[in-house]
């Protein structure tokens, strides 16, 4: 790619660091974290070199899936604080020169907002249409797949008005019916709120599922009840893009702002459908192909993660945007799924991770704790998980009479909560995070994984992560080069480079615990290696040792 043909955008130069905020800093002494946490936590994430950061829902809710179940959008969920802490944090940001992206979850609302409770009333309130009802004398709706219930059946009957109402998520998550204008109307309006109050880019919740066929029809021959099928037919509807051109026009093409969506459907073209800059939707996307690559027991295989990563950004070297990340809030932590957690490489793989997302075309979300190698917890029994999809997934399973002991292995693995526990502030009881009981435990590893003592360790997990975002920051190739892979084949090393007309950066990744060579032409000792996650390298006559995990950029 030549420099003429970059179209240069603040969004897609931005390194992003999600927050979890009931797991972030508690302030206010009930064991969950808070606004004014983060608040006080605003120069370590300045520190961190990242340009934007990502909060999970704050909003006004229940929590029965931990805010993603809104009940008023325009007001701040009691246990993180107040609007007036809310508009003191994005201050705070601004001053630092910090964006912001605010998670809009508007595929449903939570059943106790007001047009739920008005919706339910009966059938003729003026709220009946805002979400999707099937009227009981008409029989038993078509099955439809919910993520949370313990069921797994998506329709819940209400007496109140004799009628099914729809949920993909929880049942204290109905659906909001976006085939209304009034619904669409709403939305954007509040979105509009929150830009109006300088709110940088959105991120659009289960946005692929918003659209869908009304008649809901009987699920045709093939389908079953794997995400990616729920996807191909929950999701993905009709009327998707119109509703994004709409969403365009009425909100995002009137503020400085960008969106990204949750979701990009079922393949590369649909993924195309929602980003590309001539369709005047959305400016970026993640896919769940890359987390997908671990969803058992049995974890990928450096074949298919090179695979995986080099389709994607092949179909989008040209045209499109999209995200890099590893993790996030509803995955367990990343070492534990692509690196290694043994005590021998948590660190090196940690770090080999946070190269390789920070090395790849896409905008890099970083998820708190992952610039420290937070691991996955470890829960083993089901009375420890607080997480909806953990817990109605076993009573589910439990019901059908499956294989719990199996469950409990997978979760143990895969679990959300495992990547929700709190934040490894320092290593005081709760690890800085609380002074009370955390809502989820504090990993047991605090005491040497956390901020104070890494920020001591000039080789530690953090002050590479820091080493790699300022390495991004300052050299635009990693933005906009292009990605080549070399050796496919290769079994353990993942090698590349990234490419913008004389930038020539070369990427080697040793995804193994062993030693691992592979022969590159043109290097010596006096080869420019501007990363290295160990103090050492082996270069020979045309040939690169890397230690386990080991992770280099060299200069070429
Ligand atoms: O997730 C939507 C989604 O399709 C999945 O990521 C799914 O929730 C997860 O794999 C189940 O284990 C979004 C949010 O990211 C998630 O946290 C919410 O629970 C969900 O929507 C409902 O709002």
């Amino acid at each position: 790619m030549t420099k003429s043909k970059i179209h240069r955008n603040w969004w897609k130069e931005a390194i992003i660091y999600q927050i979890y905020p009931r797991s972030f800093k508690d302030t206010s002494n009930n064991g969950i974290g808070d606004i004014k946490g983060i608040i006080d936590k605003l120069d370590y994430i300045k520190s961190l070199g990242v340009t934007m950061v990502w909060l999970n829902p704050i909003y006004k809710s229940p929590n029965d899936d931990n805010g993603y179940d809104i009940s008023d959008y325009r007001a701040i969920m009691e246990e993180f604080g107040t609007m007036a802490e809310f508009d003191e944090l994005l201050a705070g940001l601004h001053k630092r020169g910090l964006k912001f992206v605010m998670d809009v979850v508007v595929n449903h609302s939570s059943d106790e907002h007001q047009w739920f409770q008005e919706s339910r009333k009966s059938r003729d309130n003026k709220y009946r249409d805002y979400y999707h009802w099937w009227p009981a004398e008409k029989g038993k709706p078509n099955y439809r797949w919910s993520f949370f219930d313990e069921k797994s059946d998506a329709w819940k009957y209400d007496a109140q008005t004799d009628a099914y109402y729809l949920h993909y998520f929880s049942q204290k998550q109905p659906d909001l019916n976006w085939e209304n204008p009034k619904v669409r109307q709403e939305v954007y309006d509040i979105m509009k709120f929150w830009a109006d109050k300088g709110v940088d880019g959105f991120r659009l919740d289960a946005f692929q599922f918003v659209s869908k066929d009304i008649t809901f029809p009987p699920l045709p021959e093939g389908y079953h009840d794997t995400v990616p099928s729920v996807i191909k037919h929950h999701g993905m509807g009709p009327h998707l893009h119109a509703y994004l051109k709409e969403m365009n026009k009425e909100v995002l093409s009137k503020y400085d702002v960008f969106a990204v969506s949750e979701g990009v459907g079922s393949s590369l073209e649909d993924a195309h459908d929602l980003v590309d800059e001539t369709r005047g939707e959305l400016q970026m996307a993640y896919h769940f192909e890359s987390t997908d690559l671990v969803s058992s027991l049995d974890k990928c295989t450096l074949a298919e993660f090179k695979e995986c990563f080099t389709k994607w950004d092949t179909s989008f070297e040209e045209e499109g945007w999209l995200s890099i990340y590893l993790s996030n809030h509803d995955q367990a932590r990343m070492v534990n799924r692509f690196g290694n957690a043994k005590p021998a490489f948590k660190e090196v793989s940690a770090k080999m991770l946070n190269t390789f997302i920070l090395s790849m075309k896409g905008t890099p979300y970083t998820y708190y704790g992952d610039e420290l190698g937070m691991t996955n917890n470890g829960f083993t029994r089901i009375e420890e998980y607080r997480d909806i999809a953990a817990i109605n997934g076993y009573k589910s399973l439990e019901a059908k009479g499956g294989n719990v002991a199996l469950y409990l292995k997978i979760m143990n693995l895969l679990s959300r909560d495992n990547g929700r526990t709190p934040m490894q502030w320092d290593a005081s009881e709760n690890s800085g995070f609380s002074i009370e009981k955390p809502w989820l435990p504090v990993n047991k590893n605090y005491k040497t994984v956390n901020v104070a003592v890494q920020e001591k360790d000039p080789n530690s997990v953090l002050n590479h992560f820091r080493e790699m975002v300022a390495l991004r920051k300052e050299n635009l190739v990693f933005v906009y080069g292009k990605y080549t892979l070399l050796q496919k084949e290769h079994k353990t090393i993942y090698a590349y480079t990234r490419i913008l007309e004389n930038e020539k950066m070369l990427v080697l990744l040793n995804f193994s615990e062993k030693n691992s060579n592979i022969s590159i032409l043109g290097l010596s000792k006096n080869s420019n290696v501007l990363i290295n996650n160990y103090n050492r390298l082996t270069i020979a006559k045309n040939s690169v040792e890397l230690a386990p995990y080991q992770a280099v950029i060299i200069r070429l």
